[in-house]
């Protein structure tokens, strides 16, 4: 089983420009990652990986790809989360089959689901898996807020062994951390990764890693070393490019980058625009020189 600590990007896909997955694209955000970005992990499947927006069987693909490729070089987590629970239990069992270390789900979401339901959501794919599960808190996107004592209630299923967290409420990742020091966190933000690093969080999960892996892993460990004003210095280099990447168009821009270090980034899925303009294109160069 291996370790789940440390610095795992959120994974790109390259799409071509009919929206069909791009896979000798894919195998290189995949390889850029491990080679060079030196992850210890890949979070596939995730709001990066644009799931949201694509069919089963192409969630499916996705998995397999990035596993085929990754082999055992790295801890891969596969986001399975989905409203519809079917289709949450049937990627979570074809991810566990094809060997990844860990799933994870997002809160279900667009309808107003009670907790019960949220709970019954996660109960029922672990149970049809066997994996472990991490739960992916994304509230700005999902609507969906869960508090202190229902962590609790969901930890009461040993295999739900943390939460991604992606929020900015660093009240409550300190609740959280105190209330249950066994449970992991991984910080979501990558902007606000050196406050979670400070409050402890096991890991982080980030979309920039895929560009700006080596600062990442930095900040976080300087911060675990308590060396954080150079800690902090970094974080400022990094949120001055994540600032640009934001303002240019956050997935696009790090397909961009991608691409200027020769990864074959592709495009975004449609209805995301599918690619920058040439402005565009130009303030992404820019950011390269800059900062990468
Ligand atoms: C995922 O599900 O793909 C990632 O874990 C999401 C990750 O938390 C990113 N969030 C979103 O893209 C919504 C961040 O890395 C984010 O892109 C970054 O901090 C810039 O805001």
């Amino acid at each position: 089983m291996k370790n789940l600590n440390g610095i795992f990007s959120a994974l790109l896909v390259s799409f071509n420009a009919d929206g069909t997955v791009n896979e000798k694209g894919l195998r290189q955000i995949v390889r850029h990652n491990i080679d060079k970005m030196k992850v210890d992990g890949l979070y596939v499947g995730g709001s990066t990986g644009e799931n949201f927006m694509l069919s089963t069987e192409e969630k499916k693909e996705i998995f397999r790809i990035a596993k085929d490729e990754a082999k055992d070089e790295i801890a891969l987590i596969a986001q399975v989360g989905s409203v519809n629970l079917k289709e949450a239990v049937e990627l979570g069992k074809y991810a566990t089959e094809l060997g990844y270390d860990c799933l994870s789900a997002v809160t279900p979401f667009y309808y107003k689901f009670s907790f019960p339901e949220i709970k019954h959501f996660y109960n029922t794919i672990i149970e049809a898996t066997g994996n472990r599960m991490i739960v992916y808190s994304i509230p700005f996107l999902t609507g969906v807020n869960i508090g202190v004592a229902q962590f609790g209630e969901l930890y009461e299923n040993e295999k739900i062994i943390g939460v991604k967290f992606t929020a900015g409420d660093f009240y409550l990742l300190e609740r959280l951390k105190k209330a249950y020091p066994n449970h992991l966190i991984w910080a979501g933000f990558d902007e606000m990764m050196l406050p979670a690093a400070v409050l402890g969080v096991d890991g982080a999960i980030g979309s920039t890693f895929n560009v700006n892996g080596i600062r990442a892993r930095q900040i976080f460990e300087k911060a675990q070393a308590g060396q954080i004003q150079e800690a902090l210095e970094i974080q400022h280099v990094t949120n001055d490019l994540i600032e640009g990447i934001l303002g240019n168009g956050l997935y696009l821009t790090i397909k961009e980058l991608l691409k200027l270090e020769g990864v074959d980034a592709g495009y975004c899925r449609e209805p995301m625009t599918k690619e920058l303009t040439e402005a565009q294109i130009a303030v992404a160069k820019e950011l390269k020189a800059k900062y990468l």
